[in-house]
């Protein structure tokens, strides 16, 4: 008798969480054509990436799908032609785990491409074990961070050209949860829990210090946090993380959908750019997080990152 309480209490919980947060998911409502843009969005074959693309797509926008694995890929572009009906989507591999990888990307899309209105960063991973890569840095610090910093300066020139155009570079809130986070120390393996939340924190810090620089040139950035979203990103962990995952991801979680509206919003929403540099959530601006008020901080992370990656 105790049990079925507790376990129909359980399950209550988690029905009002669900109700909560599917009441509570902002929706983006612009209705802004993108004919004659295009958009370039990284790891766009799955997951909030997809629907991103799939948006765009049906705005009418060229759409270059940045993803690192050729076949997944493709089977997005012929899903989103076959749902659209827009055949100008293209993909391009690019694998954000090595910097040659990524300035050879950036090399062709610069050549070819007359026009970048729209860059999104948002391939991501969440682990990876404590893996380096071949640049020497912890893989997942290089993904969600490095490679995003460097792709987003080789694109700049052609995102000047195109001006107004914008970046958006997908965070979390687990960037609020790095409070142990360490500017001297990013290219150092802590955990994978550790690393995925300080790489979050980098997204927010990079895009604050980008939006000073870019003052004036008519690009503008923002960064996000989706919100919890059932995607791949959780199918490599393990353990009581990948219970804890499991749960969180199947009771309150967002659908993809869902989860890249607020992408979608910093994309395409008219008149925000007074909110240049700033944190979103539920397609508002939000507040940003205690961890990411270090304006010193920005500016190392963004000194400290350039000699990274060999600028
Ligand atoms: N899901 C959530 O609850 C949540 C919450 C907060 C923030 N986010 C952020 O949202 C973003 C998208 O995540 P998601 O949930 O949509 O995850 P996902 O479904 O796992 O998608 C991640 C995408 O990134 C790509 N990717 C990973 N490593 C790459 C690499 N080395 N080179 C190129 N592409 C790579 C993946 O490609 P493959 O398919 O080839 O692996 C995939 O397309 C991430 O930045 C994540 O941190 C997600
Ligand atoms: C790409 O994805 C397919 C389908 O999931 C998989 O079979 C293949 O091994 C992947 N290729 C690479 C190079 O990772
Ligand atoms: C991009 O291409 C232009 C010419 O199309 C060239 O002048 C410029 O140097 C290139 N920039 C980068 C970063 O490769
Ligand atoms: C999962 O993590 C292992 C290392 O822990 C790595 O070898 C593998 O490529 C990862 N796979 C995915 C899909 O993330
Ligand atoms: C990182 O963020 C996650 C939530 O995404 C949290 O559960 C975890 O405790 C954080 N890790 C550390 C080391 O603070
Ligand atoms: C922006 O976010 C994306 C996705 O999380 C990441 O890959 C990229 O490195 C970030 N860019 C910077 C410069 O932090």
């Amino acid at each position: 008798m105790v049990l079925c309480t507790l376990i129909f209490a359980i399950l209550a919980i988690f029905a009002i969480a669900k109700i909560y947060f599917k009441l509570t998911t902002g929706w983006c409502k612009s209705q802004t054509c993108l004919v004659g843009r295009t958009a370039l969005i990284t790891g766009a074959n799955t997951g909030i990436g997809y629907e991103t693309a799939l948006d765009f797509a049906k705005r009418g926008a060229r759409v270059i799908l940045a993803c690192r694995n050729k076949s997944k890929a493709e089977e997005a572009r012929l899903k989103i032609i076959s749902e659209t009906g827009n055949e100008n989507i293209v993909v391009k591999i690019v694998d954000m785990a090595s910097f040659d990888s990524v300035r050879a990307f950036a090399k062709e899309i610069n050549e070819t491409e007359n026009r970048l209105d729209i860059l999104v960063n948002n391939a991501g991973i969440l682990n990876y074990g404590d893996r380096t890569s071949q640049d020497g840095l912890p893989l997942l610090i290089q993904t969600n961070h490095f490679s995003g910093f460097l792709l987003t300066h080789l694109l700049l020139e052609l995102l000047k050209k195109s001006a107004p155009s914008r970046i958006v570079n997908v965070s979390s809130l687990a960037a609020g949860l790095a409070t142990k986070f360490d500017v001297n120390r990013i290219e150092k393996h802590v955990s994978d829990s550790d690393d995925y939340n300080n790489s979050k924190l980098c997204n927010i810090y990079f895009t604050q210090e980008l939006a000073k620089k870019l003052k004036g040139t008519g690009v503008t950035v923002y960064s996000l946090h989706p919100g919890v979203i059932k995607t791949d990103i959780t199918n490599n962990l393990t353990g009581l993380r990948k219970v804890a995952f499991a749960i969180m991801m199947n009771t309150m979680s967002k659908n993809p959908e869902e989860g890249a509206q607020t992408t979608i919003y910093c994309s395409v929403a008219k008149g925000i750019e007074k909110w240049n540099g700033e944190l979103f959530a539920e397609c508002k601006r939000i507040e940003t997080y205690k961890t990411a008020r270090d304006e010193g901080v920005a500016k190392k992370l963004w000194e400290k990152s350039e000699r990274i990656v060999k600028l």
